[in-house]
């Protein structure tokens, strides 16, 4: 099985922890896209009523071409359950989420999920979080002075650009700077840096935050908790 095939088998296993009546956080990414999919067609069978609070425009507009109901969350009391993909989960169950630009929007959904489920292949699991580069977003006006800073603090930065080098906007028109830091020795002291930087507005360490996590194995889905 490619990696595909193993982000399909745990987009799949998900909707296992969806039941009738809850409010779904959908996430954003390739693996979430089969996990929406199979969500569609689990509504459409089973007759349910499920409420969708999408992470990013890219998802909304998946949930509303397989018909799924969506609200913002601010039209809702709370989310059931949140369902995203991660970048790098440690071993003891830390993320980094943000290599789709859409952590900010992620962040918000998840912290207002009564649980968290990520979905992720075996290639994403690791011991220490760092590897994957740490997408931080930040407001347009300053961030170049930012990125000075994070150079200084050796962390070499780059900002995120498409092809031609024009730089990415996020669904909230922010830039994302991504740090190349190989090893992230302390992630909640790194968090609380970040946060203190003056147009910082988020970050993808995402600390204390899952509950569940299925990971695909060519064997398998394994469930971790
Ligand atoms: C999303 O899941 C992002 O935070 C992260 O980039 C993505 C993982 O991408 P994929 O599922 O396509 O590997 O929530």
């Amino acid at each position: 099985m490619n990696q595909d095939d193993l982000k399909a088998l745990v987009g799949k296993k998900a909707v296992d922890w969806i039941s009738d009546g809850m409010t779904i956080g959908l996430g954003t990414g390739s693996t979430v896209r089969y996990m929406v999919e199979a969500l569609a067609e689990k509504i459409k069978k089973e007759h349910l009523t499920i409420t969708g609070v999408v992470t990013s425009k890219e998802t909304a507009n998946l949930a509303t071409s397989l018909g799924i109901p969506l609200k913002s969350v601010d039209e809702i009391d709370y989310i059931d359950l949140t369902i995203d993909g991660a970048d790098e989960i440690s071993s003891d169950f830390q993320g980094i989420k943000g290599g789709g630009a859409a952590l900010l929007f992620e962040k918000i959904v998840a912290k207002n999920s009564k649980k968290n489920l990520w979905i992720v292949d075996q290639s994403k699991l690791t011991k220490d979080l760092g590897n994957f580069p740490l997408p931080v977003e930040v407001i347009p006006y300053g961030s170049e002075k930012i990125f000075e800073r994070f150079e200084a603090q050796n962390f070499a930065p780059t900002f995120r650009t498409v092809e031609d080098g024009t730089k990415v906007k996020t669904d909230s028109e922010n830039y994302i700077i991504d740090l190349h830091l190989k090893k992230i020795d302390d992630p909640f002291k790194l968090a609380k840096y970040l946060k203190q930087q003056i147009g910082v507005v988020e970050h993808g360490l995402f600390l204390d935050t899952v509950n569940t996590i299925i990971v695909g194995y060519p064997d398998g889905p394994k469930i971790f908790e």
